[in-house]
């Protein structure tokens, strides 16, 4: 392993980080996937008012990936509890918030609580949050200013559902973003031609999983021309080769979500790969594909 690794202001044991959303509901289950290899997690996203999430299911698997839809559900303040016994691991929460006041009320709970924050301005499917947010470049500069003006390093994670991600990474920077992360998932449906309607309960979702990797690659891409801060690379990751295609892309780290419900030791799986004697040297390959 390559001893800590600095990304965008926050320190990691690795490269390859648990992506929001994935088992890290509490406590306990980030410091299961911190003993498992992982460098760094980040948490399901909490926002200003505890939220139930939408009606079910909320998750169906397809080809090459899984569509969720599970609204936000969060505990709101009093997931603050749950990082007491994390004090000092790389603990990201991921936070949402309607207006740029409320992305700077929840990021204020978190201070010196946290190793850092990455804004959620990417859901797919929660209305006034997420993606309504992140495909406006004058509120993503917003909201980001908000939070970042705390002083907390903050990340800030771009939907891939939008014309032009690299003006949306360029507003994230404006605004004072430490890092950007590339991507949240991109938005999908399943119909039941047995039931003649909608899967998911909420209709649309989010595909995450193996599908949408070359994707999150051409997003990075794109980032890494804009942009001079940082890229965290996040969609479809469950190999060491494609941390590699990541960062030759652009990405400084990778963050690894759905490929983790299959197999809990895939960060040490992949680690060992990737760091194996004759292994990487990441700082000699990020970007190396734009030369
Ligand atoms: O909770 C969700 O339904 C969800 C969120 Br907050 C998100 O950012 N991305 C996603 O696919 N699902």
């Amino acid at each position: 392993y390559p001893g800590p690794v600095e990304v965008g202001g926050i320190r990691l044991k690795n490269h390859l980080l648990l992506a929001a959303g994935i088992l890290g509901t509490t406590g306990a289950s980030l410091a299961r996937i911190l003993a498992n290899g992982a460098g760094g997690v980040v948490t399901k996203s909490i926002g200003p008012n505890p939220k139930e999430g939408h009606p079910g299911p909320c998750l169906v698997v397809v080809d090459g990936g899984i569509i969720n839809a599970m609204g936000l559900p969060n505990p709101s303040a009093a997931f603050v509890e749950e990082l007491t016994a994390l004090q000092g691991e790389p603990v990201v929460v991921s936070i949402f918030g309607g207006t740029p006041e409320e992305f700077r009320t929840v990021a204020g709970w978190f201070a010196g609580k946290a190793s850092g924050l990455e804004l959620n301005l990417s859901c797919p499917h929660a209305e006034g949050y997420g993606a309504a947010i992140g495909s406006d470049p004058a509120l993503v500069e917003e909201c980001t200013r908000a939070a970042a003006s705390l002083g907390i390093p903050t990340w800030v994670k771009l939907t891939p559902n939008v014309a032009d991600i690299a003006e949306i990474g360029a507003a994230a920077e404006r605004g004072g973003a430490d890092a950007i992360v590339a991507v949240n998932t991109v938005k999908a449906m399943r119909i039941s031609t047995a039931l003649r309607r909608p899967v998911l309960g909420n209709r649309f979702g989010g595909l995450s999983g193996k599908a949408i990797f070359p994707v999150a690659v051409r997003c990075v891409y794109d980032l890494y021309e804009a942009c001079s801060i940082p890229i965290i690379g996040c969609g479809g990751v469950s190999t060491a080769d494609n941390v590699v295609e990541m960062m030759m892309a652009g990405a400084s780290a990778v963050e690894i979500g759905s490929a983790v419900i299959d197999e809990i030791g895939i960060f040490a799986a992949i680690a060992d790969d990737l760091y194996d004697p004759d292994g990487i040297d990441a700082d000699e390959i990020v970007g190396c594909a734009h030369a």
